[in-house]
């Protein structure tokens, strides 16, 4: 086949899914043309059968917000008659579904162009549901050719805070097993504790901090986080308030995170929403043990105290709990870290996952 993935090309859960989709569907054999307004930040454009068209919004005095969708919609048409695509898949609804409906329609009569759209979380639980996206975001939603969603509890979601009507697919997000392994020596030092987001209110990354301070009273471990935006600057006065500074490390935006995870012994998820948390994922395909919030469609993945730890959110005590109660017994953290392994390989390994977005795109072309 040969698919346009649109979607948000910074960091984010959605962009690193739809980028390594579009990478693995390259790997078996289909012709991928990234539609964005930058580089994916995992993108390896050297590959074969990956393709990178490039948006670009000019301005003019006149528009205070130059119209993206438009560009987009625009490139998407032409990308589309050009590349002669089957069809567009469009990550995180807005703007994206809405720019697919516009490139759809403006297709020559004779050629069909359907779109899927994947939703991520965020474009249906914060952006989605503001009233001023709303009605176009139920609308080009509604419209796809096809519709998924990352977690059933998003799926749920959709139906409950939109009001969409429209059948959707549950494609959980998915991890290489082959890249993302298990360390094969212990690292040296003290306990590490690791936490991946781009440092938005909703990831509650200032918990971390909390966290790290109470297991700290305890036991002697260090604070990893990966990633930046716009809470770094509060955790890192937290840090300062709890006298903690020196035991935390803020690594920036990284682009390897599968040789990042391995060196760590657990992974740090307060979100206050999360629908279905990616980074726990990667971190339980190297055998991090996650100590997550019981929110949104995080207990599809973590199942509490087997392969990793799900707690209400805000409560750092209970979660710094979770953490002393694995780095003080070897046994335990031996079991956990092999079944959070195990989950990875056995339910959302690229293997499994993969092969769903192509039997989706099928169905959707056979339409
Ligand atoms: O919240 C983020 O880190 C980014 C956000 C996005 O939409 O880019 O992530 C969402 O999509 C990820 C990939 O499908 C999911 O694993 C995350 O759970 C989801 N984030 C939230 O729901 C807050």
């Amino acid at each position: 086949m040969k698919i346009g993935i649109t979607c948000y090309p910074t960091y984010g859960g959605s962009g690193i899914v739809a980028t390594e989709l579009g990478m693995e569907l390259a790997a078996r054999g289909h012709e991928v043309h990234f539609i964005t307004y930058s580089n994916p930040i995992r993108l390896d454009a050297g590959l074969p059968r990956i393709y990178y068209h490039e948006v670009e919004v000019s301005t003019y005095p006149l528009f205070q917000y130059p119209p993206y969708d438009l560009a987009l919609a625009s490139r998407m048409a032409e990308i589309s008659e050009w590349q002669n695509l089957d069809l567009l898949h469009v990550h995180y609804a807005i703007p994206h579904s809405a720019s697919a409906f516009l490139a759809r329609a403006m297709q020559q009569s004779t050629r069909r162009l359907p779109y899927v759209t994947t939703l991520h979380g965020t474009d249906i639980t914060l952006v989605g549901s503001d009233r001023s996206y709303l009605p176009i975001t139920r609308f080009s939603i509604e419209q796809s050719d096809g519709v998924t969603s990352i977690s059933e509890n998003l799926r749920q979601q959709t139906f409950d805070v939109l009001g969409v009507r429209k059948d959707i697919r549950v494609i959980h997000n998915f991890v290489n097993c082959d890249l993302y392994r298990m360390a094969k020596e212990p690292h040296e030092g003290r306990p590490r504790l690791l936490h991946i987001s781009n440092f938005r209110e909703v990831k509650r990354i200032t918990d971390c901090v909390d966290i790290l301070a109470r297991v700290r009273e305890e036991v002697d471990c260090e604070l990893w986080m990966a990633g930046d935006g716009p809470d770094r600057g509060a955790a890192e006065r937290l840090a300062f308030e709890l006298d903690v500074h020196e035991h935390v490390r803020f690594l920036g935006k990284q682009n390897h995170i599968e040789r990042l995870i391995p060196q760590c012994d657990m992974l740090l998820l307060p979100s206050r929403m999360e629908s279905f948390g990616l980074s726990a994922l990667e971190a339980m395909a190297c055998g991090v043990i996650p100590v997550a919030t019981r929110v949104g469609g995080v207990p599809e993945l973590i199942t509490h105290a087997v392969n990793g730890f799900l707690e209400e959110v805000g409560d750092t005590r209970a979660q710094s709990k979770r953490v002393l109660e694995v780095l003080t017994n070897p046994e335990l953290r031996n079991k956990m870290k092999w079944a959070a392994r195990d989950t990875a390989e056995s339910r959302f390994c690229t293997t499994k996952i993969i092969p769903r977005y192509e039997a989706f795109y099928q169905e959707v072309l056979d339409i």
